[in-house]
């Protein structure tokens, strides 16, 4: 049975190419897409050809993407492979992308995720000529029913000049009843409070506005969201969780903790997959989640009871998962509540609700300044994200990885982050396989002790030491952050000249 009952909208069903007609060389594009869920998975491939054939005829064709966060191969993948896009934001990882992004062909706005809305509202990005937004359904009255992810669409359905829908029937239509789009944000100097004082609370509508004189081309499709898988937690990321939680116990102890945590957030990948997982393993009850997305993990902790309510803006379930959820859709209604990301991301309640963040990084360097996004200091693996909208405003954060990388040629702990995301004022707890450093309320020199002893590889762990001790004799008028410059970036330099540090 369609999902378009409005009969006005219904007339503008169409191709994707019929729809990709409507997008021109130079325009800005606002799509959906969040974490691989919930993205167009018909016309940007369209667009894509579009490009070519304009090549062919010698003519340039490029647009200016922005979506919510990370798309998949059918958006991302076939437009960059396309050379189709000449700038992006707010957030990717996508692989031909990245390469695309890593040669310079292509401009990549890397921002955080909470402020990609404000910004197009602001007006700093220009005008935004097309959104291109997947939904559930379209309701009689022309409202929407989102899927998979809400991220940044109703901003691009609101500020576009032109709006295509992909209407995609592999979304439950148990949807209906998930979702919060809050539609009282505003421009400064209007702007009011946030009134979120818990994760569950409704502020906003459950669908989707949408202007049908704007609608140009409505596509129907039936394909499902990108559903990576994950790798079962392997030895390194259990210690990592069993560290995290460990931590959390010692904070309950000594009341700095509620019995059921505080709301938590958890980053995209294996290793936070992993730490969910540890949670289920826990005495933790009644736990609550205000994040991002909402990975197996997760979901797990949601039917075994011990979570009982969560707050994200996107799914990001593996295939098997994907499918169970899509099948019992329904039974969760009530326990997941899907927001735009401008809000599951807001500062303002991250900063009241009091989030436990838990987010992947890079590398961090011996006084705690994380880079979760760049290798060497050049090359882009994905971006920032939502982990600095969580970890800067959260009651407590904490950035996890492996000690090593790379078979053990890379140190996550170097002398200099190669690239800074987080700042040594920001980052509070760093954990490894090898422990966790609690780095709240030192000085750096004592963050730098910790760090080294409780978060190094050991192979590694002597020649950081070795780097401070110099850095903190040879700087008689430098005693607070120490540093040898000329030595700072050498172990980067010895991963590049010799491919290990
Ligand atoms: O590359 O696959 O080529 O070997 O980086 O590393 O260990 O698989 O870890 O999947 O958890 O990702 C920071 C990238 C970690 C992720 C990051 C290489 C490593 C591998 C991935 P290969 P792992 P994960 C909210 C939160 C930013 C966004 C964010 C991330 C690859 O967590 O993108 O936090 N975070 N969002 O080999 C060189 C090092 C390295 C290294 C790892 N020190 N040097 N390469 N790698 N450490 C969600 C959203 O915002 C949507």
């Amino acid at each position: 049975m369609t999902r378009i009952t409005c009969p006005v909208l219904s007339s503008k069903v169409t191709s994707a190419e019929e729809a990709a007609t409507y997008i021109n060389d130079g325009d800005r594009v606002g799509m959906s897409g969040f974490t691989g869920a919930g993205y167009p998975k018909a016309v940007p491939a369209a667009i894509a050809e579009n490009a070519k054939a304009a090549q062919e005829r010698g003519e340039d064709f490029g647009i200016e993407l922005f979506t919510g966060a990370s798309t998949a191969p059918e958006l991302d993948g076939v437009l960059a492979e396309a050379g189709a896009i000449r700038k992006r934001l707010p957030f990717q990882s996508d692989p031909a992308l990245r390469k695309a992004i890593n040669t310079g062909a292509t401009e990549y706005v890397d921002t955080h995720l909470s402020h990609s809305a404000q910004q197009a509202w602001f007006g700093f990005y220009g005008n935004i000529d097309v959104a291109v937004v997947e939904v559930a359904a379209v309701l009689p009255n022309g409202m929407v029913v989102p899927g998979s992810s809400v991220g940044n669409n109703k901003s691009w359905l609101e500020l576009a000049d032109k709006v295509i829908l992909e209407v995609n029937d592999w979304h439950p239509r148990a949807y209906e009843g998930f979702h919060d789009v809050y539609y009282g944000t505003r421009l400064p100097p209007e702007r009011r409070p946030i009134q979120i004082l818990d994760p569950m609370q409704r502020i906003g509508d459950p669908y989707l506005r949408v202007d049908a004189d704007k609608v140009v081309a409505i596509v129907e499709t039936s394909a499902p969201d990108r559903n990576l898988p994950f790798k079962s937690p392997d030895e390194s990321s259990k210690a990592m969780a069993e560290h995290v939680v460990d931590f959390l116990r010692h904070e309950i102890q000594h009341d700095r903790l509620p019995e059921n945590l505080l709301p938590i957030q958890s980053g995209v990948g294996n290793v936070a997959n992993a730490v969910m997982a540890e949670f289920a393993h826990s005495e933790f009850e009644n736990l609550t989640a205000y994040t991002e997305v909402i990975q197996d993990g997760m979901l797990d902790l949601i039917d075994t009871g011990k979570l009982t309510a969560v707050s994200a803006t996107s799914f990001s379930l593996s295939a098997e998962r994907a499918e169970a959820f899509n099948a019992k859709a329904e039974e969760y209604k009530g326990r997941i509540l899907m927001r735009t990301q401008e809000i599951s991301n807001h500062p303002e309640v991250i900063r009241r609700l009091g989030l436990i963040a838990i987010n992947g990084m890079v590398e961090a360097d011996i006084y705690g300044n994380v880079n979760s996004t760049h290798v060497m200091g050049s090359s882009v693996i994905n971006g920032i994200g939502g982990s600095g909208d969580f970890a800067r405003n959260a009651y407590l954060n904490f950035f996890v990885s492996p000690s090593t990388a790379k078979d053990g040629a890379i140190s996550a702990i170097v002398p200099f982050a190669s690239h800074t995301d987080h700042t040594e004022h920001d980052t509070q707890i760093l954990v490894t396989e090898q422990g966790l450093a609690d780095l709240r309320g030192l000085s750096p020199t004592a963050r730098a002790r910790r760090i080294i002893a409780n978060c190094a590889h050991p192979d590694y762990r002597d020649g950081l030491q070795d780097y401070f001790d110099r850095a903190v004799a040879e700087n008689p008028n430098g005693q607070h952050t120490p540093h040898l410059l000329a030595e700072a970036l050498s172990w980067h330099q010895k991963f590049q000249a010799e491919g290990h540090m």
